[in-house]
C-alpha cells in the first residue's frame, strides 16, 4: 500500500491529481481544507484542499508499466528493418528447434515421410507451406493404412499444388501475343527473348516480331538484333511509349511480339513511374517478370515489389543452373500466387529454356544442397536419391 498527500485549489483538481498519479482504483483516506501561502500574490494566503489517498502497490506497478508503454509508443518505434531482422531471427530459432527435435512423432512412424520432412525443413520452405503440408499429411494418415507409394505421391502432391505454372502461349487466343520481359539488370531478359524467338520461329514456325525498348546503353539492342538476323525476324527499336505503340502497329501481322526492356534496379525510386510511363495501361500486354533463381528471397521480394505497377502474367525463373537453393522463388511464387512460365537453364540459345512444370519446381526445391558443404556432390540432396532410400 502506498500513501500520498495532494494539495490543490479545490476538491475536483485534487481528485484529478490522485487519479492521474495513483490510478482510478485509489482510495481517498481524508480531505481537509487548508490555508496555504499564495505564491503568486506577494506573501498572501489562500484556501486550498488537502487530500490523502492510498493505492495498492500492484496497481501502481501496472500504472507505471502502462505509462512506460505509452512513452515508448510516443518515441519512434523500432524500424521496419529491425522488425524484419527480429522476425528472421525468430524464424531461424523455430527452424533450428524443429531441426534439432526432428519430425513430429506421428510422422516418424512413416519413414518415407520423415525423410521428406527432413529435406523440407532444410529447404527453407515457407513455414505456412510446411505447416499446411504437415496438416494435409496428418489428414491422409488419419484415413488409415496406405501403401508407401501412395503416401509419397500425396506428400509431393501437396507441394506441387502449392505452386502454379502456366504456358503463356495459352493465356489468350487473340493475335498477336504481346509479351514484355521485365526485371533487374543482367537477369537474362534479352537471352530469354532470343531463346523463345528462335524456338517459336524455327521450331514452331510462328511469325515472331521483336521490339527493343532497351535504348539506354550504347548498342543495347545489338545482341537481340543479331539473333533476329539469324532467325530472319524483324526487330524494331522503340525510344518511348509513342514509338512502342507505332512498332506494335507495324508488327500486327505477327503471331507473337516479344518486347525487351532495359534492366532496372528494383530499389530505384523512379522505377514505378518509369514502368508506368513506358507500358502502363497499354492494352493486351502480358508482362513476364524475369527472376534470378539464385537470388536471395529478400532481394527477389524487393524485385517483385519494385515491379508491382505492372502486374505480371508470369514469373520466368532464369539461371536455375546457377542456383542450389530454390526456396526463395518457391516461397514467393506460392505467396504471390503468380504462376511460373519458363525456366532458363544455361546460356545456350535456343536450347537452355523449358516450360515450367510443378514436378520440376518441386524437384528444384528438394534438391537443395547442404550449406557449408565441402563435398557438394556427395552430399547433395536429390529428391530421387532421397526417395530411393525409402
Ligand atoms: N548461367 C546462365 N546464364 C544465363 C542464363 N540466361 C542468361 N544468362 C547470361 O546472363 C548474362 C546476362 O544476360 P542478358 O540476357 O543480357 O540479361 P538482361 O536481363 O537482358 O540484362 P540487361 O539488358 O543488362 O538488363 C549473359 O551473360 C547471359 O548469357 C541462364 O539461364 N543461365
Ligand atoms: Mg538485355
Amino acid at each position: 500500500m502506498k500513501l500520498k498527500t495532494y494539495v490543490a485549489k479545490d476538491l475536483k483538481e485534487a481528485l484529478s491529481q490522485v487519479k492521474k498519479d495513483l490510478g482510478p482504483e485509489a482510495v481517498i483516506l481524508s480531505t481537509h481544507s487548508r490555508n496555504v501561502p499564495d505564491n503568486g500574490s506577494g506573501g498572501g494566503r489562500r484556501q486550498a484542499v488537502e487530500v490523502t489517498a492510498a493505492a495498492d502497490l500492484n496497481t501502481l506497478v501496472d500504472l507505471e508499466e502502462s505509462r512506460e508503454r505509452t512513452a515508448a509508443l510516443r518515441n519512434p518505434g523500432p524500424s521496419i528493418q529491425q522488425i524484419q531482422e527480429d522476425l528472421q531471427e525468430l524464424k531461424g530459432l523455430l527452424r533450428g528447434w524443429l531441426q534439432q527435435n526432428g519430425p513430429p512423432s506421428w510422422l516418424l512412424q512413416h519413414r518415407e515421410l520423415a525423410i521428406l520432412y527432413r529435406v523440407l525443413i532444410k529447404s527453407r520452405l515457407d513455414e505456412r507451406v510446411l505447416l499446411g503440408w504437415l496438416q494435409s499429411l496428418q489428414k491422409i494418415l488419419a484415413q488409415g493404412e496406405h501403401a508407401p507409394l501412395t503416401l509419397k505421391k500425396a506428400a509431393l502432391g501437396y507441394l506441387q499444388d502449392a505452386i502454379t505454372v502456366i504456358n503463356p502461349w495459352q493465356t489468350s487466343s487473340s493475335r498477336p501475343h504481346l509479351w514484355t520481359f521485365l526485371g533487374p539488370t543482367g537477369v537474362g531478359k534479352t537471352t530469354t527473348i532470343a531463346k523463345l524467338a528462335v524456338r517459336f520461329a524455327l521450331v514452331e514456325n510462328w511469325r515472331v516480331g521483336l521490339i527493343s525498348l532497351d535504348n539506354q546503353r550504347l548498342g543495347a539492342h545489338d545482341q537481340l538484333a543479331a539473333y533476329g538476323r539469324i532467325a530472319g525476324l524483324p526487330l524494331l527499336v522503340a525510344h518511348d511509349r509513342e514509338d512502342l505503340v507505332e512498332a506494335i502497329q507495324k508488327l500486327m501481322e505477327q503471331d507473337v511480339i516479344l518486347i525487351d526492356t532495359p534492366g532496372r534496379s528494383p530499389y530505384a525510386p523512379e522505377l514505378a513511374a518509369e514502368l508506368q510511363s513506358w507500358l502502363g495501361g497499354l492494352p493486351d500486354l502480358k508482362h513476364h517478370l524475369v527472376l534470378n533463381a539464385a537470388g536471395q528471397e529478400s532481394h527477389l521480394a524487393a524485385v517483385i515489389h519494385g515491379y508491382r505497377v505492372l502486374p505480371p502474367t508470369s514469373y520466368i525463373v532464369a539461371k536455375i543452373d546457377e542456383s542450389s537453393d530454390f526456396s526463395g522463388i518457391f516461397n514467393l511464387a506460392c505467396q504471390q500466387r503468380v504462376p511460373i512460365s519458363y525456366l532458363t537453364t544455361g546460356q545456350r540459345v535456343p536450347e537452355d529454356i523449358e516450360l515450367a512444370s510443378r514436378e520440376k519446381l518441386t524437384n528444384l526445391l528438394l534438391r537443395r544442397t547442404q550449406p557449408n558443404n565441402s563435398q557438394p556432390n556427395r552430399r547433395a540432396f536429390g529428391l530421387a536419391s532421397c526417395l530411393r532410400k525409402v
